[in-house]
């Protein structure tokens, strides 16, 4: 199983306060600005947008808003022209006779057009009804400033007037937004590529990093709205290309350093607010990544402090990790703490988790001659084991392929053995070659998050054409079907697709999609 809920409640974990208190220290300050919506649209049949439904242009003007009376079942979708991460205000009015019964009023918001379309009352989902951006008022007394306490991830608002009177319709001007964010647009200057196809995925892969960059790397800001260490290893590298902020990375490992479990297990991820709390969910690489991700800082930002001061959470994990490896080398795999890869069930993992773990372990020891380790043998003995049983019992070299449990060929295998260099370069470019052969197209992988290792893999195997063919395909495709930031979720094959049982629920700027903006800098 990838993933599920896991409900772990009788775990006692660590609350290090003096770590707590550093995550703290790098807490960044969030930046607001505000913003009014640039147009009136009527959602419309069109299918060149995700879902069959896209914005087009109202009769109804936005300077005219407030000359517009609206009554029972009246709606008008606000288009702010762009993602928009913040707090919504307006101001109510009403005209024609007195007020003779209260407002009573839908809003939506929605980052797609799509969402406005999909009826909440329609949804049967298995993840909860309540991430569905949509508020239900009563307002008694008009004239009224409407302001929504909660934070909503949008691009369009739409208002219903589910009810006034017959004798007096609503008003509305004034609606504003003020954004939140702790990246800061002014603090570096984006790349600018001849390609204009890279260019525009640049850019939104720049946008949808920014509005994720909250008080810490959140993994979308519609949901889940939290701090996943998977998430956060991608979001750290984008950021190294782009806004730079070493603060936010550091808060966010501390935050993990600082509550494993009682054994040194780090969580798949933490809530912030309105306390520290880690959740009682774990995904076996997730948990690796705290390795990766204060090497990868270290390699950006070299600080020997920090790592020296979180190696020995790091060596935890390693630790966890190592006694999952049978006497031949072979990783183990539990499903109670499963390898997630991508969230398709529908491959074996245990080739790619091995790799995952050599990949880790190769940071790990690197992290460990810095922190003057004195065991270090022991973890280059482990390494040696685990990447010969992957060579000898895992790799076809007829085929140039890395096979897994039950015979079986498939692309996360041939990905994460490429990205951990298990064999020689010229070994990896023949392997990516017989992927492209026998496992193109990409089947049934809906993650950002997958295909980003697979065009890493081809970039680190040389195959840079084959690489920027698929972001220009994966990433390109999810732009013409109108998006202004990456989504959590795309299958190209089955644009309509949700992991979760409905679009309604999905997100659509999750930052494990921002990756292009760090794998254009590093490779092209
Ligand atoms: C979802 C979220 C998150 C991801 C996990 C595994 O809940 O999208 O970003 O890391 O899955």
């Amino acid at each position: 199983m990838a993933f599920t809920f896991q409900i772990n409640n009788s775990l006692i974990f660590k609350h290090d306060e003096k770590l707590l208190a550093k995550a703290e220290a790098n807490r960044p300050q969030i930046i607001k600005t505000q913003h009014s919506p640039v147009r009136i649209v009527d959602i419309v049949e069109d299918p060149a947008w995700l879902g069959g439904w896209g914005p087009a242009e109202s009769e109804k003007k936005i300077d005219d808003l407030s000359s517009y009376g609206c009554k029972r079942d009246d709606t008008l979708v606000l288009d702010f022209g762009d993602h928009m991460v913040g707090t919504f205000k307006i101001h109510i009015d009403q005209t024609g006779s007195p007020m003779d019964a209260p407002l009573f009023l839908r809003l939506k918001f929605a980052e797609m057009p799509e969402e406005i379309k999909a009826e909440s009352g329609d949804y049967d989902g298995w993840l909860s009804r309540s991430w569905i951006q949509e508020e239900f008022v009563h307002l008694d007394e008009l004239p009224a400033d409407l302001e929504l306490p909660r934070r909503y991830s949008f691009r369009y608002v739409e208002l219903k007037v589910v009810d006034t009177s017959p004798k007096w319709q609503a008003v509305f001007s004034d609606p504003v937004v003020t954004t939140e964010s702790s990246a800061d647009p002014a603090s570096f200057s984006p790349l600018q590529l001849e390609d204009p196809e890279l260019q525009k995925i640049y850019d939104v892969g720049v946008k949808t990093l920014a509005d994720c960059m909250q008080d810490v790397f959140e993994d979308g800001p519609k949901r889940d709205r939290r701090l996943w260490l998977g998430d956060l290893r991608l979001q750290a590298l984008a950021n190294y290309a782009t806004f730079d902020r070493t603060d936010l990375v550091k808060r966010c490992l501390y935050l993990f350093a600082a509550m494993t479990t009682e054994e040194g297990k780090i969580s798949a991820n933490v809530f912030v607010k309105p306390k520290n709390v880690p959740d009682d969910t774990f995904l076996f690489e997730y948990s690796l990544f705290f390795i990766s991700t204060l090497y990868d800082l270290h390699q950006a930002h070299p600080d020997l402090e920090l790592v020296k001061e979180l190696y020995p959470v790091a060596k935890g994990q390693m630790d966890i990790t190592l006694k999952m490896i049978d006497e031949n080398g072979k990783l183990i795999t539990d499903d109670d703490y499963p390898v997630f890869v991508d969230w398709s069930n529908d491959f074996n993992k245990d080739t790619a988790g091995q790799a995952e773990v050599i990949y880790c372990l190769k940071q790990f020891i690197a992290l460990a001659k810095l922190a003057g380790e004195k065991d270090i043998n022991r973890y280059g003995e482990a390494l040696k084991k685990i990447s010969l049983y992957a060579k000898d019992n895992l790799y076809n070299s007829e085929k140039k392929l890395f096979v897994t449990t039950g015979d079986e060929y498939n692309l996360g295998s041939q990905v994460w053995m490429v990205l951990a260099h298990v064999l020689s370069d010229e070994e990896n470019k023949k392997i990516m070659q017989s992927t492209i052969k026998n496992l193109f197209p990409v089947k049934n992988i809906a993650t950002p998050y997958m295909y980003h290792h697979i065009v890493e893999a081809l970039f680190e195997a040389g195959l840079k054409d084959e690489a920027v063919r698929l972001m220009k395909e994966y990433w390109g495709k999810m732009i013409s079907l109108g998006a202004d930031t990456f989504w959590e979720a795309f299958d190209p094959d089955r644009p309509g697709y949700s992991p979760y049982g409905s679009p309604i629920v999905n997100s659509y700027c999750h930052a494990w999609s921002c990756t292009p903006v760090y794998l254009i800098k590093k490779y092209l």
